[in-house]
């Protein structure tokens, strides 16, 4: 069976674009592959983090990925750093990645540019490294991701080529980047320019908000001139981006819902239509959420997550040492 890996790091309160991007897509893997999801807290040290922060937003990461359809059974939860693994392999890939190509990161260069510049954590140039090993270490064939983290899926196949053609084998699978078709980059509902990000929150709405703060925001989003209701992300974005929101949760394409809209010359009525729909997906994931949040399953699910993916990662992380020629003692 072929195997699938994705995560989130818990960086800030899970948005919608997480939610559309990421989470709502996990579960449709867990029957048709090997399904490894994990929390990425490793990654989320990269920028300045309150402890108490970082472990609440965590525990909720596990009850949200539960409560998006998740099931324990299929697929394997686990947190990064319970699998030291992880740390492992880094140390190891950091030499086969050049400071080039880190350098020319997207995410990287945007976020190391609201920084003061003395102070750019090596942590977060080498972030992509990480995120390697996160993904060979399970020699995942399918990484599904938003459209945001698809080049560093794509420095990855660069890293798996350099890797098995340095060695002469195929030590590493080629994992390839799925993004979603509808809702791979949601923006923020106050500047549509802008991606709905946690760590950078503007104009988001977040998975905890009150239905009713949701409807606000979604009554409130920034629209364009006019009063037509079409696709047309360059001149029309807020709308567009509302009408992206619309066709994701509703399971339609863009052309199908350019056809609903097209009657409707109201951006109110239109508003109204899409705040309706994301509560009618989010008010019953919020209550599945909230029967989770202080249950013990969520300790359980993770003490068993790191048992089956600790088992999977030292497998390969041997395998690699070996192969770069660290001694491994036979046991
Ligand atoms: N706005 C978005 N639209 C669609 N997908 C999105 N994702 C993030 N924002 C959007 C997808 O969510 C997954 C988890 O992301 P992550 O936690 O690994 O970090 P990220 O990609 O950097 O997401 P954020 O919310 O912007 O986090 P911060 O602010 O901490 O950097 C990924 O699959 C991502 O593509």
């Amino acid at each position: 069976m072929k195997r699938s890996l994705s995560g989130i790091k818990p960086t800030g309160n899970l948005t919608l674009g997480n939610y559309i991007g990421a989470l709502r897509n996990f579960k449709n893997y867990q029957d048709e592959y090997e399904n490894f999801i994990f929390i990425a807290d490793l990654h989320a040290l990269t920028l300045p983090i309150e402890p108490s922060f970082l472990r609440n937003n965590t525990k909720d990461i596990v009850a949200f990925y539960l409560a998006a359809g998740l099931d324990p059974e299929k697929t394997t939860i686990f947190l990064q750093s319970d699998v030291s693994a992880h740390s492992e392999l880094n140390s190891i890939l950091i030499n086969y990645l050049y400071m080039g190509e880190l350098s020319r990161m997207t995410q990287f260069k945007d976020k190391s540019q609201k920084m003061n510049q003395n102070a750019i954590g090596l942590g977060l140039f080498a972030y992509p490294v990480l995120m390697c090993a996160d993904i060979l270490l399970y020699n995942a064939d399918v990484v599904p991701v938003g459209e945001d983290q698809k080049q560093h899926v794509e420095l990855c196949r660069d890293l798996v080529h350099r890797f098995n053609n340095r060695y002469n084998k195929e030590l590493f699978t080629m994992p390839t980047p799925v993004i979603p078709k509808i809702g791979a980059r949601i923006m923020s509902l106050s500047d549509p320019s802008k991606k709905m990000s946690k760590s950078d929150p503007k104009g988001d709405i977040f998975l905890k908000d009150d239905l009713n703060i949701i409807r606000k925001k979604i009554m409130s989003a920034v629209t364009d001139t006019g009063s037509d209701v079409y696709y047309d992300p360059i001149n029309k974005p807020g709308i567009s981006n509302l009408m992206m929101i619309y066709a994701a949760l509703s399971d339609k394409t863009i052309e199908e819902v350019n056809e609903q809209f097209k009657d409707i010359h109201q951006y109110g009525t239109f508003k109204k239509i899409v705040a309706d729909k994301v509560i009618e997906e989010i008010g019953p994931f919020q209550e599945r959420y909230k029967a989770i949040i202080n249950s013990d399953l969520i300790d359980k699910v993770l003490e068993e997550g790191a048992k089956k993916a600790s088992y999977v990662a030292n497998k390969t992380l041997s395998k690699v040492k070996k192969t770069v020629g660290l001694y491994v003692r036979k046991k």
